[in-house]
């Protein structure tokens, strides 16, 4: 289980971008954001650091 500290998420459409992001780098991944602490939880084999950069590369900060 990975979990990521997202920052810069305002709204329901910015949780929308995040699972986006993270569903293009594993399709299969399973998702939980939760937009009042950042707190974005993956269950994936990939790693954190691919999730990371995806949602970075979305326009999000990830705290390390
Ligand atoms: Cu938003």
């Amino acid at each position: 289980m990975i979990e990521l500290t997202v920052t810069g998420m305002t709204c329901g459409g910015c949780v929308k971008s995040v699972e986006k992001a993270v569903k293009r780098t594993d399709e299969t991944a399973a998702v939980t954001v939760d937009l009042a602490s950042g707190s974005v939880t993956i269950d994936s084999s990939k790693p954190a650091e691919a999730f990371k950069s995806a949602i970075e590369a979305a326009g999000y900060e990830v705290a390390a």
